[in-house]
């Protein structure tokens, strides 16, 4: 039990749902790995949400309520960490939740379909069942994706992803949202738009901007997304690293 009082009580708190869900098998031990390089890039970044930040999120959450198709890409760490929350955000939009997996087995699988069951959310793809097809006919495993989900998507947000996948979705012509704290990362660099932020605190804003967005008209949405520059906001990220911070 980590005592409350602990000064890093809400990391430590992390650390037990990541560890806890490797322990149930659905978290990948890369996944734990991955966790660590994320607390270092938050640990330098201050731990809260950046203007540069701010700005990702608004132009993600009106691009999420223009597109056609919005798919909502989830893994081992983004259902230890935000599930509840991502249920949330796909119903709000609404958008579809796809379970697509780096280290892909059907034990992992089933174990995440179950959770999102036993939270009342059924029409979730990607599972073992779900009829899954090659983006672009890469016959490559990280390029599987379920036919009515990511595959048929024009726009998926994919929290913490592997830098293969986003290539493969980008270079399919789909466009990318990414959540990843490292701001030279290769997903950060080739998505559309990366939000460097961390997913617990990124997810909770999206649902509050959407809310707000939804009443919105197409026109003050694109207007949102007008200016936006990925690669000017990666730089604007990166100068919020004060390595002089003490
Ligand atoms: O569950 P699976 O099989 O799909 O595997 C998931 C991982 C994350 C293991 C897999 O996609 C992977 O290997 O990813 P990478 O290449 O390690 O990239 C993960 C990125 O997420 C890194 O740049 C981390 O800094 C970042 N990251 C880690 N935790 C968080 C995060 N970004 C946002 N919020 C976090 N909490």
């Amino acid at each position: 039990m980590t005592p409350k009082n602990h000064p890093r009580y809400e990391s430590l708190l992390l650390r037990e749902k990541i560890k806890d869900a490797y322990k149930e098998g659905y978290l990948s031990d890369s996944g734990m790995i991955a966790h660590g390089r994320g607390e270092t890039f938050d640990y330098l970044l201050g731990e809260k949400t950046t203007e540069s930040s701010r700005i990702a999120i608004d132009v993600s959450v009106a691009k999420l309520l223009l597109a056609e198709n919005p798919v909502i890409s989830i893994n081992g760490n983004t259902t230890a960490l935000v599930i509840d929350e991502i249920i949330q955000l796909a119903k709000l939009i609404p958008a579809k939740i796809e379970i697509n997996l780096f280290y892909r087995n059907e034990k992992r699988i089933d174990t995440i379909e179950n959770i999102l069951n036993k939270k009342g959310y059924d029409n979730v793809l990607g599972t073992n069942k779900d009829e899954l097809l090659y983006i672009k006919d890469i016959k490559n495993p990280r390029a599987t994706a379920s036919k009515n989900g990511i595959y048929s998507s024009d726009l998926i947000l994919i929290p913490l992803e592997d830098g293969d996948r986003t290539e493969i979705l980008v270079d399919s012509g789909k466009e990318v949202i990414a959540i990843d704290l490292n701001p030279l990362s290769r997903t950060s660099k080739k998505a559309n738009i990366t939000i460097v932020d961390n997913i617990i605190r990124v997810i909770p804003l999206m649902i509050e901007i959407t809310k707000k967005f939804r009443s919105y008209n197409k026109e003050k949405l694109k207007d949102i997304i007008k200016d936006f520059s990925n690669k000017d906001n990666l730089k604007e990220s990166l100068k919020c690293i004060d390595l002089n911070r003490i």
